[in-house]
């Protein structure tokens, strides 16, 4: 009997004193140390009457005790539904609800926003600060650390992570415990982990990228992390040096590119930059290894599909590509209507089969059928080809989606409520080019009649329930939409016409 995740990430270093996370305040946390955490939250989790199956949905700040509640639930038999801490209320209470959590764990600081979210799904609710207090931990404080690990099987649900439907909906994501393993091993092979590996860790938690590669590849391979709660431009160019290696999305790179204190001299020690969640300019990419003689290493994932692609880690990791199907991992292009092959260099839909693919959406058979083919494959959404030497690209999106910093935005759930507005007819929200964030959210308004929207109002307006990074960084008013002749948007059109606007002006 076994618990094929817990076993292989967290238990088999219990009783292990090496370094698991170095911290911003100089401290470190061993790995045995963590494993004790995560086993007085495990039975924490379970006195509070949790059990198999149960969800645990989790806003919390990023701090190790965070890291060890997701220990906890893969140890305890629970689904993690982590969330981010900078959704509101309104978008939080969606997930708790949808998911049927039976737990909300948040930040003591919003309890009083949250004691509604609870008290209206039904979820039982406590909390856990970034320093460590909270109601949740006076309640572990008491437990014992050490607790029986629940058996699981490779198939058994781990991690529900939700995201955004082109429809506003968002939809929860089921992982599985062989989704999850199956990435971290091939990872670990492919980028050469070790346990002599330190890991920069400025990524959120809540999260494929930083939740999923990031920690499950430095636990599978023993080594560890230097923990920061976010991106912070000065620390890590004070502490890179002590690293291995690090993960981010490009505006990590393209913000350190522009410090000049960034320099070839810092990253003497590093053994591989990774990057994801959007695409890396090739000039980035170029810069990059002109000034410190490392050449990023870009990989594709999803959700859904934990990675997918990954550039060699030996052999030439080549510009604006995702390199080549991961081992084990099938990805075809295919016509996005008929769903047939295409050839090698026709641009097509990416679809992809394989031990990291999803389960399907929770709850939500029409939309897993949409999306995911009996026959395993996943249709992505992103269109791709791939070329002569088998190198895949990601030439655009099948799907009205915005990537901003890293974070996928889906116009429609903003669009819902400018419509709502007073003094607005109809909204289109595109994505522009922004030089930090690589996209924008711009929201395009057409006015009611002869009314003259009141942009500062409408702004508050969204702000009180969409977190500020999907917030439109600019409004514009214009007299109508343009529409092609079956009444569909043509948001081409309005991206080309305003492809500049957060270029040429502060957004
Ligand atoms: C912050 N803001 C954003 C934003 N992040 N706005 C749009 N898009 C974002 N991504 C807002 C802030 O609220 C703030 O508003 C203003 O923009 C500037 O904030 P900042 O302090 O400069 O931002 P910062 O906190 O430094 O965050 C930027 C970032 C962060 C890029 C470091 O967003 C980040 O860590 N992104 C990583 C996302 C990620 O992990 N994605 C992986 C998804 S998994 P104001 O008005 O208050 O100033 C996935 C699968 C895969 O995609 O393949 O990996
Ligand atoms: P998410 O749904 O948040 O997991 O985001 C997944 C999406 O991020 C993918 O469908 C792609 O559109 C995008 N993405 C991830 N990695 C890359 C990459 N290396 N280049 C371009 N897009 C990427």
């Amino acid at each position: 009997m076994s618990n094929p995740l817990y076993d292989t990430l967290f238990g088999k270093h219990a009783g292990q004193t090496t370094p698991f996370l170095h911290l911003e305040n100089g401290k470190t946390i061993n790995h045995d140390s963590f494993i004790r955490m995560a086993g007085r939250y495990a039975n924490a989790l379970t006195q509070l009457g949790l059990s198999v199956g149960d969800r645990v949905a989790v806003q919390i700040d990023k701090s190790p005790e965070a890291l060890a509640v997701y220990a906890a639930c893969v140890q305890s038999g629970l689904v993690y539904l982590p969330l981010n801490p900078a959704y509101t209320a309104h978008e939080v209470l969606y997930f708790v609800e949808n998911s049927g959590a039976n737990l909300f764990i948040g930040r003591g600081a919003k309890e009083d926003e949250l004691v509604p979210v609870a008290k209206q799904s039904g979820a039982l609710l406590k909390t856990l600060n970034a320093d460590g207090t909270g109601t949740f931990a006076d309640h572990s404080q008491k437990m014992s650390d050490s607790f029986n690990t629940v058996d699981r099987d490779g198939d058994d649900l781990v991690a529900l992570l939700y995201t955004s439907g082109t429809t506003g909906r968002s939809k929860g994501a089921m992982l599985s415990q062989n989704n999850l393993l199956s990435n971290a091993q091939t990872l670990v092979d492919l980028w050469q982990f070790s346990a002599m590996d330190v890991l920069l860790h400025a990524l959120p938690i809540f999260h494929t990228h930083g939740l999923f590669v990031a920690t499950n590849v430095t636990l599978l391979a023993g080594g560890s992390m230097i923990y920061i709660p976010k991106f912070d431009l000065d620390f890590i160019i004070n502490n890179i040096s002590s690293a291995t290696t690090m993960m981010g999305v490009p505006t990590f790179y393209t913000r350190l590119l522009n410090d000049p204190r960034f320099t070839k001299n810092i990253t003497q020690h590093m053994r591989l930059f990774v990057s994801g969640s959007a695409p890396l300019l090739a000039e980035t990419h170029v810069q990059f290894e002109t000034r410190t003689g490392h050449r990023i290493l870009e990989r594709y994932g999803m959700t859904e599909t934990n990675m997918n692609t990954s550039n060699p880690y030996v052999g030439e990791r080549r510009t604006g590509t995702v390199g080549f199907p991961l081992p084990g991992v099938e990805i075809k292009i295919t016509d996005s209507k008929t769903g047939k092959v295409l050839a090698d260099g026709e641009i097509g839909e990416i679809e992809v089969r394989g031990p990291n693919v999803f389960k399907g959406y929770w709850q939500m058979p029409e939309k897993t059928a949409e999306e995911l083919r009996k026959d395993g494959f996943f249709i992505s959404g992103d269109l791709g080809k791939i070329d002569s030497d088998g190198y895949i690209h990601i030439v655009g999106r099948n799907k009205d989606v915005i990537i901003s910093g890293g974070y996928n935005i889906y116009p429609k759930e903003i669009e819902l409520l400018l419509d709502d507005q007073a003094g607005v007819l109809e909204s289109a929200v595109i994505g522009v080019a922004h030089a930090d964030l690589g996209e924008a959210v711009v929201g395009i308004l057409v006015p009611e009649n002869d009314t003259t929207p009141n942009l500062d109002e409408i702004k508050q307006n969204i702000s009180k329930s969409l977190a500020k990074y999907k917030q439109p960084k600019k409004l514009i008013v214009i007299p109508e939409i343009p529409r092609n002749t079956m009444g569909k948007v043509q948001k081409n059109l309005l991206r080309e016409k305003y492809k500049d606007v957060c270029l040429t002006i502060e957004c």
